[in-house]
């Protein structure tokens, strides 16, 4: 039985503050149209993907930012992307703030089965940035001031025929983000992110340089675990805040073999043979054969940099 996966990567161009959750799901579901017409088979959109990238805004009072949260998912807002996709028979995934009835707050991102059902939810583990306003940054990325540390690890769910991840943004960079899931046979891994065009500790650390860590980071994290990774981003002009695009599927060789352009909303449909994993996972990545876990301890034993005497 073929195990092709059509996946559509399905990026999102800016979204302004004042835009209601209902304009960006109707711009969701036009990205789903163009999909389907493509016969996508999985649709996956970005990072925060309902709102526009609150984090950068300060809050005194951090309750305050609990209006960008979701306290349900599905909710009325959100149904009609439910519906369509059900109605389509196409999975989804896509990334929210998260309020849970307790009253915890979460960046993270669901995945949908063809029937419309939430199969997986993954909380970022990864937050970047700082917790207080930096008056020495030239912008805030206030994620560890609005949301704890995902609690979920890295599952992997077998689902649509193959074994799919999920991670976030940041954790793309996280080498240990794909080994844990790698370390369940992962076939996909898809994720959402929102990457200032601009370090705002460093900015000649401009683009180009973003871009590229951005490519070198899923490549490895493809490569290295033999698994396909497909990249979203929200990108574009978010009330004067540079968002970077780069909108891509990579190989489980590590190539790009399909891209968004521009910083616009936009679609690319892509085949992913999920078979094409087993060459890499039964060869030079065949980990149950190669990997040394005697000499990883300090991987799981400690977290930052411990130097000889
Ligand atoms: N959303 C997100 O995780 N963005 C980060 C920016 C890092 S700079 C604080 C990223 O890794 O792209």
């Amino acid at each position: 039985m073929s195990r092709v996966l059509n996946v559509a990567a399905a990026q999102l161009g800016p979204i302004q503050k004042s835009e209601t959750r209902e304009a960006v799901i109707t711009r969701m579901i036009r990205l789903m149209d163009l999909a389907k017409a493509k016969s996508a088979d999985l649709i996956v959109y970005p990072e925060l993907a309902l709102t526009t990238f609150f984090p950068r805004w300060h809050h005194e009072d951090r309750a305050e930012a609990d209006h960008w949260f979701e306290a349900a998912m599905p909710n009325p807002a959100v149904q009609p992307l439910f519906d369509l996709a059900r109605h389509y028979k196409m999975g989804m995934s896509f990334g929210y703030a998260e309020l849970t009835p307790e009253g915890r707050h979460f960046n993270t991102s669901v995945l949908v089965d063809k029937e419309g059902s939430i199969v997986g939810k993954y909380r970022k583990i990864h937050l970047p940035g700082h917790v207080e306003y930096d008056p020495q940054r030239t912008h805030q990325h206030l994620e560890k001031r609005y949301f704890e540390p995902g609690d979920l690890g890295f599952p992997v769910w077998r689902t649509m025929g193959g074994l799919i991840g999920m991670c976030i943004c940041n954790d793309r960079r996280w080498p240990e983000t794909y080994r844990v899931m790698g370390l369940q046979g992962v076939e996909m891994v898809v994720l959402g992110f929102n990457t200032p065009s601009v370090n705002s500790q460093r900015n000649e650390e401009a683009a180009d340089r973003r871009m590229f860590h951005h490519k070198l980071s899923l490549a490895a994290g493809a490569y290295q675990n033999s698994t396909w990774v497909v990249a979203v981003a929200k990108a574009g002009d978010e009330d004067g805040h540079h968002l970077m695009g780069g909108t891509m599927i990579v190989n489980p060789d590590g190539e790009i073999v399909a891209m968004v352009d521009g910083e616009e909303d936009g679609v690319i449909v892509h085949p992913c043979d999920l078979d094409d994993t087993q060459f890499g996972k039964e060869t030079i990545f065949d980990f149950k054969r190669h990997r040394r876990i005697e000499h990883y301890g300090p991987i799981t034993g400690q977290v930052g940099v411990v130097e000889p005497e």
